[in-house]
C-alpha cells in the first residue's frame, strides 16, 4: 500500500484540491488520485474540488474524462489533497478552511518548494519533474489503472512538459509505459489543441503592439499589458523573439504581473523567474507568487510603473549589468 493509500484510509471525507483555472496537468493528477482512492476505499466520499475554476484548455479533458469537479470543500472533509500547486496560497478559501478546521494535507507538487507549506503538510511529494502527472504516475498503483486514468495522465504530461520540450527522459518513459497499456499520444494533443478564441488572439495581438522593449546586454526583455491572456500573451511574446516577456494586468483591486523566459535563457542565464523576481516583487510589494524558473507570476500592490522599474533592477543585477548595459528600445518607428 502506498503511503498516500495508508493516510488515505484514515479519513471518511477526502477532497482532491486544484489550483486556480485548473490545467490539464493537476486536473489529470487529481482525476487519477481520486479514481486510485475510490477504487481502494468504494466507500469513502472522494472527489475533486477546482475552488477557482477549470481553464479552457482543460475542457475536451475534463469532458473527457466525466469529470464533475466540486467548487468548495464540504464541511466534513477529513482530508486535503493539493496537487500543482506549492502551497494553499492562491487559493485563499480554502486555506482559511483547512487552518480553522485544521485540516490535514497532503502536497503533491513539482513547483519550486514552498518550505512553510511542505512543512506543515502531513506528507508531501515535491520533485522536480516536467509535470505533476508524471509524479502521479510514480505513487499511484500502476496495475489498477484504467484507460481513462492513464489519457487523462499522458495529457497531462504532454501538456505541461510543453511538448516533451522540458527534461523530456523520464516524461517520455512515462507516456510510452501508459501507450503501451492503451493511453494515446493522438488523443492527448487533440485534447489539447483548442481554437484560440476571438478574444484570446485579440489579447495577443494587443499585447504584441502595446509592447515596450528592452535590451540588456544580448537579451531582450519584452514588457506589455494586457486585460487578460496574459500567459498565453506572454507565451507569444517569447515565441516571437523575447527571451523574457513579462505582462501586466493591472484592475481596480490589484496588479498582476506574468512572466515567461525561453530555456535557452534560464539555461545560459539561470535567472530563475520565481526565486529570482518574482519572490522578491511579492516581498517588496506585499504580494503573493511564484512558480517555475521559466513560468511565474505574483499579484503585487504597486503600479504598473513601479514594477516594471523593480522588475528590471532585479533582472540586471541578476545578469550582472550595470544600468547602461539595460537600453529601451524604440518601438514606434
Ligand atoms: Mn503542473
Amino acid at each position: 500500500m502506498s503511503r498516500l493509500t495508508e493516510i488515505a484510509s484514515n479519513y471518511e471525507t477526502i477532497r482532491v484540491v486544484c489550483h486556480p483555472n485548473a490545467d490539464p496537468d493537476c486536473l489529470g493528477s487529481a482525476f487519477a488520485i481520486m479514481t486510485s482512492l475510490k477504487g481502494t476505499f468504494p466507500g469513502k466520499d472522494i472527489a475533486v474540488v477546482a475552488p477557482d475554476g477549470i481553464g479552457a484548455v482543460s475542457s475536451k479533458l475534463v469532458s473527457y474524462l466525466g469529470l464533475a469537479a466540486e467548487e468548495s470543500l464540504p464541511e466534513a472533509t477529513g482530508l486535503v489533497i493539493l496537487v500543482d500547486m506549492p502551497s494553499m496560497d492562491q487559493i485563499p478559501s480554502v486555506k482559511e478552511a483547512v487552518k480553522a478546521k485544521r485540516i490535514p494535507y497532503v502536497l503533491i507538487d513539482h513547483h519550486v518548494r514552498d518550505k512553510a507549506a511542505a512543512t506543515s503538510a502531513i506528507y508531501s511529494v515535491i520533485r522536480r519533474k516536467s509535470s505533476a502527472c508524471e509524479i502521479v504516475y510514480g505513487l499511484l498503483d500502476k496495475s489498477t489503472m484504467d484507460v481513462k486514468v492513464r489519457q487523462g495522465l499522458v495529457t497531462g504530461i504532454v501538456y505541461d512538459s510543453r511538448r516533451f520540450l522540458l527534461p523530456p527522459d523520464t516524461s517520455i518513459r512515462a507516456v510510452a509505459g501508459m501507450m503501451r497499456k492503451g493511453a494515446s499520444l493522438r488523443l492527448a494533443v487533440e485534447m489539447l489543441t483548442n481554437e484560440q478564441d476571438a478574444s484570446e488572439k485579440m489579447a495577443r495581438l494587443k499585447g504584441a503592439s502595446r509592447v515596450k522593449l528592452y535590451k540588456a546586454g544580448d537579451w531582450l526583455i519584452a514588457f506589455s499589458r494586457v486585460g487578460s491572456y496574459e500567459a498565453s500573451v506572454a507565451r507569444a511574446l517569447t515565441d516571437i523573439g523575447a527571451d523574457l516577456a513579462f505582462i501586466i494586468h493591472e484592475d481596480k483591486a490589484a496588479l498582476r504581473l506574468t512572466s515567461r523566459s525561453t530555456d535557452k535563457f534560464y539555461k545560459r542565464t539561470g535567472l530563475n523567474l520565481s526565486s529570482d523576481v518574482m519572490k522578491p516583487l511579492a516581498d517588496a510589494f506585499a504580494g503573493q507568487g511564484g512558480g517555475h524558473p521559466t513560468a511565474a507570476s505574483v499579484n503585487l500592490s504597486a503600479t504598473a510603473d513601479e514594477v516594471t522599474s523593480e522588475t528590471l533592477s532585479l533582472v540586471s543585477s541578476k545578469l550582472g549589468l550595470s544600468e547602461q548595459d539595460l537600453k529601451a528600445i524604440h518601438t514606434k518607428k
